[in-house]
């Protein structure tokens, strides 16, 4: 019998949602929650509330989801879900200062050798420099975790990954504390990469998606998505082991 846990175990012995969990972890920083949890429709719900997105394809599936609920399936053919950005977004995202996090499984082990470059999540301005991304290379088994701004260049790790269960990315970014951090499922990868710094401006444009690396569904991602989330503060390691722990 496959055990449902829907709520999760607090230290002091109180129960969560992992959404509540996220909620609760960057109350006061927020910028966007996509649980990607919906039962049904095409409405991808920014659970900190400054605008939905859209899905194109992108079905929900129960039970998939790393707590036994609702995830999103991508087929790896143009689907994708598409993030309003307003609001947050644009107002209160950082680039000097953030984390974002993320949760990924592949729809099989082909995916690792399919030669196909296939986006997680993408966030980005119109001048197409500044950006952050996870996304799967055209190279065997490559995962690339990307921070990269005009005036730093890139801060990037490539892991090697061939697991076919789900697993949690995040980066962290701080100019004040001059690091890009990257981590999988919360262990750092690398060394810290030079520092975060000033986008040219906030995010904006086509290339803002969620299992793809523009809203036209290119590179889309082959398999399950889900618990994707920005905050505007670099969350220490002890947080993002929370993020990353179900
Ligand atoms: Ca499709």
């Amino acid at each position: 019998m496959s055990a449902v846990k829907h709520l999760l175990w607090r230290s002091n012995g109180a129960v969560e949602t992992y959404s509540q969990k996220v909620a609760r972890l960057m109350a006061g920083n927020e910028v966007f929650h996509y649980p990607l949890d919906e039962p049904s429709g095409t409405i991808m719900t920014n659970a900190f509330g400054t605008g939905d997105g859209t899905y194109s394809g992108a079905a929900a599936q129960a039970g998939t989801s790393p707590t036994g609920g609702f995830s999103r399936w991508f087929d790896g053919i143009n689907d994708f879900g598409d993030p309003v950005v307003a609001g947050a977004w644009a107002t209160a995202f950082s680039a000097a200062e953030g984390t974002l996090s993320a949760w990924g499984k592949v729809h099989d082990t082909g995916v690792w050798t399919d030669g196909t470059l296939r986006h997680l999540l993408r966030v980005q301005n119109g001048a197409a420099i500044d950006l952050l991304s996870f996304q799967k290379r055209n190279t065997n088994n490559d995962l690339r975790t990307q921070y990269s701004s005009l005036s730093l260049g890139n801060a990037e790790t490539i892991s090697t990954v061939s697991t076919t269960g789900w697993f949690h990315l995040a980066t962290v970014w701080t100019d004040s504390g001059n690091y890009v951090r990257h981590l999988i499922d919360g262990v750092q990868v690398g060394s810290d990469i030079d520092r975060a710094a000033a986008w040219g401006a906030a995010p904006n444009g086509t290339k803002n998606v969620i299992g793809a690396f523009e809203n036209t569904g290119t590179q889309s991602w082959h398999g399950w998505l889900w618990g994707m989330a920005c905050m505007n503060r670099a969350a220490s390691d002890a947080e993002v082991a929370k993020l990353a722990t179900i």
